[in-house]
């Protein structure tokens, strides 16, 4: 699905601002009275979680309604037109002028509806149905009973009672876009980068709507050289191969970007053109080595959360930006996007500043029983799928990560994790594919994947408050899972809550610098093992939770940074590390 873009020839209007709203604590279902009537709710911000907007609805998951009316911006008749919902957690359900369009499950990734059979030139009504509800079926699941609250005793009891350690977020979070299309248009591209020797090769896949004869047009331009290929369509797919001498290669030093741009060309000319920015690169594991462009490299970085006050888990650009600086002045080259997928917008920022990103679905706090099992399946597949097509064309994009943290004690979860391995390999075999796993030595799953990702909280979770007990059996840990799986491994979570402002000496939990000297000889363990080859923070941010007897003030304090981005002590002391270790 190619992310919305207005040129000649096609374009996307932001359908964004104040949108009417209501819950619907009965399940009354509104939808009716909606279509016609005048507004009967109040102002909700899209793209936001409604959770923070309102006195009344913070625990609310749904379902809740949402109203707009629009006429259609000049230059958009006689043009294919779709609704494109960059992300709406839950479920969500919409029509336009009365008509039903769709259903969608999952947060986090977009979907899209063709509306050109319902559409109008003027008074058009959008009316959607989000639902956030938890449910055990669901990926991420919540309300699960008799389920894995054994395994997680920090969300036993939590409310709302989410299998996950964040605030179940609901609502449009990011945004919706109208956009229009020429009849006949290029519908997506894939582009795969490799190097031999001083050449590179880019190869683009294009697919088309459409029938008929047609080209497709192929320019590349960047580092001052410019290079054109046309290929004839066979059915709906065209696929060109340009050779770039001496290409000036992406990395988190030089994340130089190409401009790729594909034509459609039909009888009467260019029918349709989409223009991207791509990156020339490899990403490989090697025996016990990450290697980017063929040279080793090591992550530093965050794991860490789309959280912030008011908005929840909406899109806010200046987050975006500002995240970016306090991750750079720390001296981080990447992080995870833990536990879903992030904005586009956050990934089009990594490509342009060279962050690496280990590109998480949606897939956390899963477990394994037969009830449910076959929808749990057929949502994972989805969302990897799904994750593959909207990412993999960012070069900062370099492993997917099918899950965090599952319950895979189950005889079930070995069959399960090794079919959506094989799924995302098919999808996308020029990339790694891991799962982050607290399970160690017992994830089957680590006997498939391509690396070992692992979350530790020795010193926090067991041996609290004891570092100098706790970091021992960590290296020996390391050390057994290196020797059993012979892979490289990343430490994908380690930390520990730091209430802002507190203090101890000697330190203590819960202090800023017990937090600090955590992390430090954490990372300095991490430096001695050459088959480590990243270490990412748990968490870069303070974030919301919900409530319960772990989460004081329904907050996780791992953060290195206040909710409101404001530097702990540890962000101080991760500066000062990992720009030692850059020299
Ligand atoms: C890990 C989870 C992460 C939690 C973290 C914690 O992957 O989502 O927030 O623990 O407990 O198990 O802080």
């Amino acid at each position: 699905m190619l992310t919305p873009r207005s040129n000649r020839y096609r374009q996307a209007f932001d359908l964004s601002g104040f949108w009417d709203f209501r819950f619907d604590p009965e399940d009354a279902g509104v939808q009716n009275g909606w279509q016609t009537g005048f507004s009967a709710g109040r102002p909700a911000a899209v793209p936001a979680s409604w959770n923070d907007q309102f006195e009344d609805g913070r625990d609310f998951l749904g379902p809740a309604w949402y109203r707009t009316d629009f006429d259609l911006p000049w230059g958009f008749a006689e043009k294919r037109l779709q609704l494109r919902f960059d992300s709406v957690n839950y479920l969500a359900e919409a029509w336009l002028n009365g008509q039903p369009l769709g259903l969608h499950e999952g947060g986090h990734l977009p979907f899209a509806f063709d509306i050109s059979p319902y559409v109008r030139p003027e008074r058009n009504r959008l009316v959607l149905r989000v639902d956030g509800r938890l449910d055990f079926e669901h990926v991420p699941p919540g309300n699960v009973t008799g389920g894995p609250q054994d395994f997680f005793p920090s969300h036993a009891g939590n409310f709302p009672q989410a299998q996950f350690d964040f605030f179940p977020y609901c609502g449009i979070q990011r945004p919706v876009w109208l956009v229009a299309c020429p009849p006949e248009s290029l519908q997506d591209i894939a582009v795969k980068t490799e190097l031999s020797g001083s050449r590179a090769q880019v190869r683009v896949h294009v697919e088309r709507t459409g029938g008929g004869s047609a080209l497709a047009c192929f320019q590349l331009e960047g580092a001052g050289q410019h290079f054109t290929l046309e290929t004839a369509f066979s059915g709906d797919s065209a696929e060109a191969i340009i050779e770039v001498p001496e290409p000036v290669l992406w990395s988190p030093a030089t994340p130089y970007l190409y401009d790729l741009t594909v034509e459609l060309l039909q009888a009467g000319g260019v029918t349709d053109s989409y223009r991207m920015k791509i990156g020339i690169r490899t990403i490989a594991v090697e025996g016990e080595r990450l290697l980017l462009n063929g040279q080793p490299i090591h992550l530093q970085g965050f794991g860490r959360h789309e959280d912030f006050p008011v908005v929840g888990r909406g899109y806010l650009p200046a987050l975006i930006v500002k995240d970016y600086a306090m991750m750079r002045w720390t001296g981080a080259n990447s992080f995870r996007t833990s536990h879903y997928p992030y904005s586009e917008q956050m990934l089009d920022l990594a490509d342009q500043l060279g962050f690496l990103v280990i590109d998480e679905t949606p897939a956390v706090g899963l477990y394994f029983r037969e009830d449910g099992l076959e929808k749990r399946t057929v949502l994972c597949r989805q969302y990897i799928r799904d994750l593959v097509r909207r990412d993999r064309n960012h070069p900062s994009v370099i492993m997917w990560s099918l899950a965090n943290e599952p319950h895979s004690a189950s005889p079930l979860a070995r069959p399960f994790f090794a079919q959506l391995y094989q799924a995302a390999k098919t999808l996308d075999p020029t990339r790694p594919v891991t799962l982050v796993s607290f399970m160690g030595a017992e994830e089957a799953a680590f006997e498939f994947c391509d690396l070992v990702c692992l979350n530790r909280y020795l010193g926090w979770y067991s041996q609290s408050g004891d570092l100098d007990q706790a970091l021992p059996l960590l290296s020996a840990e390391l050390d057994a899972l290196h020797a059993q799986f012979g892979k490289p491994i990343i430490l994908t979570e380690f930390g520990a809550d730091a209430l802002p402002g507190g203090h101890a000496q000697p330190p203590e939990m819960f202090s800023e610098e017990y937090q600090a000297d955590l992390l430090e000889r954490y990372i300095r363990l991490v430096r001695q093992k050459p088959y480590l080859v990243g270490e990412h923070v748990w968490s870069m941010c303070d974030f919301k939770t919900s409530q319960g007897i772990m989460r004081a003030g329904a907050m996780n304090y791992k953060g290195v940074f206040t909710r409101d981005r404001r530097p702990k002590l540890a962000a101080h002391r991760l500066r000062a590390l990992w720009h030692e270790q850059a020299e």
